[in-house]
């Protein structure tokens, strides 16, 4: 197998055979058992990281809170240059990012330089929000009183993170989260812990030349009992966490128990409708890249197409076409569209949906299937598959974390195809594929798409940073990234200044003594 300039770049981003798992300045406390990562693009063990203890993760919760102490006194438009040189070494290392997040995930080249470009396009716009973390002032209704509210920072945030966007998802919570003044303590997934060390390695030097506290970034490994160590911890404020609704119902339960505030970006089970009114073209493209994109392991996948009956045929003769053109291989190597998914217990879980779907009834019409053979050895390479179904199946209510298509029929209003849409657990991603303003305008109205991303004429995956990102219903009801999602990472303080020599009450009490 071609190395694709792996070697050089793991030796670019700082990683050895066995990297010291617990940052921050507390590397030699380190002492877990090792978590092997794995690349599903050739199934060859790439490097070991050493998971946090309970010890470890003492001292780095104490590094943390030191370090918070430090970083909230300087001025955000300064926390804001820092991030900018973070950004600007992003830059310089994108290709070895990319190259590191494509060769642990397996997600293409190009979708792992997407990734790194996402990290920029978040700090960029960190950068410029540090000089506007404002608040609103009012008028108070006492004379001589002033009233406005501030917004400080909030402390340590912790984040937990999938392994479908190993390196961008941390960005967009930690970006924000330093230029508000907080300090940010990650887990990873164990499934791209390389993806963290990389990471960590880049944001510890841009601190380190800064002069400042490496304990600005915190790096812990290991697996949920890690992660809960977080979850419980009343030092942590907001715990972020990007995962399946499953993990997020544990992690909300646990931060509730303890009054703490969660971020939850979980599940997504995302349609595109397509109507009459459709652009063919378009529709194939989004549909295609929404369901194979990155193997179908975004939660924005496309994962089910709703089709008026009227075109049914056409859509569909397009798509399976278009689908069987699809080239599947190594993601390093730019011929491929479609690498390989995560490890063998997604394979299982991918070939698992494809026979309980069609137990259910559904008709194959691209037949899925594991692929062997040269060049495949990894045994994670699969076929991305598309089954003609019922809205109702029990396969299509859920998310299946994997390359495969839905395909189901509407017949009358784009309100049939809502009602289809809307009638699934999870609310996160939604399209509609149109050129009737009528139809675009009610999927938009509040009759219309129920997830906290909708779009015209574009598929349900690829989302910008500018906006802010998350769905309602399971997939947890956060809101990440762009917008005012910065709102979460401070604590709002309402302040009323009295410069009267009087001091008259609120809502006219009169209070002699
Ligand atoms: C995710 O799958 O967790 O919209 C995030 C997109 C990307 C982010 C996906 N910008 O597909």
């Amino acid at each position: 197998i071609l190395d694709f300039g792996i070697d050089e770049a793991l030796k670019t981003l700082g990683i050895s055979s066995e990297n010291p798992g617990t940052s921050t300045g507390v590397k030699q406390f380190s002492s877990g058992s090792m978590i092997s990562s794995w690349s599903p693009v050739n199934g060859k063990l790439i490097a070991k990281v050493k998971s946090t203890t309970k010890a470890d993760y003492a001292l780095v919760m104490d590094t943390a809170t030191e370090a918070f102490k430090t970083w909230r006194k300087v001025p955000a438009p300064q926390r804001g240059e820092v991030v900018r040189q973070f950004a600007d070494k992003l830059r310089e290392k994108k290709e070895a990012l990319g190259k590191l997040v494509s060769f642990e995930m397996g997600k293409s080249y190009q979708e792992g330089l997407g990734e790194v470009q996402e990290m920029i396009d978040i700090c960029d716009f960190a950068v410029g929000l540090s000089r506007q973390l404002h608040g609103l002032t009012m008028h108070s209704e006492r004379p001589g009183h002033r009233m406005y509210e501030q917004y400080h920072s909030l402390g340590v945030v912790g984040i937990i993170s999938a392994f479908n966007f190993p390196v961008a998802v941390w960005a967009w919570n930690t970006a924000l989260a330093w230029v508000c003044g907080d300090v940010c303590v990650w887990k990873p997934s164990e499934k791209t812990p390389l993806c963290g060390v990389a990471c960590q390695n880049i944001a510890a030097e841009v601190f380190a030349e800064n002069n400042l506290p490496e304990g600005i970034s915190c790096l812990i490994n290991g697996d949920a009992q890690v992660g809960a160590l977080m979850t419980k911890d009343t030092r942590i404020p907001l715990i972020s966490a990007t995962g399946s609704t499953k993990m997020g119902k544990t992690v909300a339960q646990e931060v509730a128990a303890r009054l703490g505030k969660s971020l939850l970006e979980l599940g997504g089970n995302n349609a595109i409708i397509v109507t009459p009114d459709a652009d063919i073209k378009m529709t194939v493209i989004g549909a295609i890249f929404g369901a194979v994109g990155t193997a179908g392991q975004r939660c924005t996948s496309t994962r089910r197409l709703i089709i008026h009956e009227s075109i049914y045929d056409k859509v569909i003769a397009a798509v399976v076409k278009a689908c069987k053109q699809l080239r599947i291989g190594n993601p390093l190597d730019e011929n491929n569209h479609v690498g390989p998914i995560i490890d063998a217990d997604a394979v299982k879980m991918y070939t698992k949906a494809l026979k309980d779907v069609v137990e259910e009834g559904g008709r194959v019409l691209v037949e899925g299937g594991v692929i062997s053979g040269e060049g495949f050895e990894s045994g994670c390479y699969v076929k991305p598959a598309i089954v003609a179904v019922e809205p109702h199946f029990k396969m299509v209510q859920q998310e299946t974390f994997a390359p495969i298509l839905y395909v189901m029929t509407y017949t009358g209003a784009v309100e049939n195809a809502l009602e289809i849409q809307n009638s699934v657990a999870q609310g996160l991603s939604s399209a509609i594929m149109t050129n009737n303003l009528r139809e675009a305008e009610r999927f938009l109205s509040v009759e219309g798409s129920d997830c906290g991303i909708a779009n015209v004429n574009i598929g349900t995956s690829g989302a910008e940073i500018g906006g802010a990102f998350g769905g309602e219903k399971e997939t947890g009801g956060g809101r990440e990234s762009g917008s005012d999602a910065w709102k979460i990472y401070m604590r709002r303080q309402t302040n009323t200044i009295n410069y009267s020599a009087e001091l008259p009450l609120a809502q006219g009490i009169i209070f002699d003594m």
